[in-house]
């Protein structure tokens, strides 16, 4: 897609300068891409379903890649159910994967629906290593990825059939980028977004929330937050799922895996208390 410069730097304040820096020194980051080079799709969002148990049973020597196999499995499901909320698409319609990390649910859309697609990211890292990913899939004419803030895309408006976001908008707020995906979507135009939402219900952020928070240098909102901010943007919610029963079974599995991290149990702690959930919303542009 003919792309306009962006009308405000790519990195607006000094906030999206640490998220940039964040990412951009993610680069040996092996729970990401030991799980990528399973079959070159490498995601940055966590998985749904059940696992298969007798990964962790049979060879030592083997154990380690049969759970990687697994949770990637995981992740590529979670971003099927994604794609499966972007309605029929036809392969002349264009979409936005804003906040495109490593390209996995990008190169996943094109494959299913034969599709343009575009990503934004505000990690140079992270837009080097997809366009890379394009190129080496023989794609880079139809999936192109961008040093583009999601919040100013420079992208034309009313030119998009559908656009996601998979886990990002915890660094940015909903707001100010809905505002933006509004502009972007053609009317009808479907946004799906699965996010991981604090619950307005268990009153303000836990301790969980907030080492998770502290962890990715994210900004996790409440569930309110959202369902305000996509009514303020004439987005309406067709389709809202919840998937934290879906996804605790991930984090159970990577908890015991040799990639684990140090956050698995805060995920856990979160979700089990009903602190956090884990959302996909799908909701149409009117
Ligand atoms: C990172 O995925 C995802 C986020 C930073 C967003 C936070 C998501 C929430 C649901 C709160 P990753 O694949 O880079 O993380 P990891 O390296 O831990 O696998
Ligand atoms: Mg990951």
């Amino acid at each position: 897609m003919t792309t306009a410069s962006p009308t405000t730097p790519v990195l607006r304040t000094d906030y999206q300068r640490a998220v940039a820096a964040y990412w951009d020194s993610h680069q040996h980051d092996s729970v990401n891409l030991l799980l990528g080079d399973v079959d070159g799709l490498y995601h940055h969002h966590y998985g749904i379903g059940r696992f298969d148990p007798t990964v962790l049973d049979g060879p030592q020597d083997s154990r380690d890649q049969r759970v990687i196999d697994e949770l990637h499995r995981l992740e590529s499901a979670q971003a099927d159910l994604l794609l499966d909320h972007l309605g029929p698409l036809s392969a002349d319609a264009r979409l936005l994967d804003a906040g495109s990390g490593r390209g996995g649910t990008s190169f996943m859309a094109h494959q299913r629906f034969g599709c343009q697609v575009d990503g934004v990211s505000i990690s140079r890292y992270q837009v080097d290593f997809a366009t890379a990913q394009a190129q080496r899939r023989g794609v880079a004419d139809r999936v192109r990825f961008h040093f583009r803030n999601m919040l100013d895309t420079a992208l034309p408006t009313a030119s998009l059939r559908a656009l996601w976001t998979n886990e990002t908008t915890m660094y940015v707020d909903p707001t100010e980028a809905f505002a933006e995906f509004a502009r972007l979507l053609e009317p009808g135009g479907r946004y799906v977004c699965v996010t991981g939402c604090s619950n307005d219900v268990t009153g303000g952020r836990s301790r969980a929330v907030s080492r998770i928070d502290s962890h990715y240098t994210c900004n996790i909102h409440p569930r309110s937050a959202y369902f305000a901010a996509l009514a303020a943007s004439g987005l309406v919610p067709i389709d809202v799922i919840d998937l934290t029963a879906r996804t605790i079974p991930y984090w159970e599995l990577r908890a015991r895996s040799s990639l684990a991290t140090g956050i698995e149990q805060s995920f856990l702690t979160a979700y089990r208390e009903g602190s956090f959930h884990y959302l996909l919303i799908a909701a149409d542009r009117v």
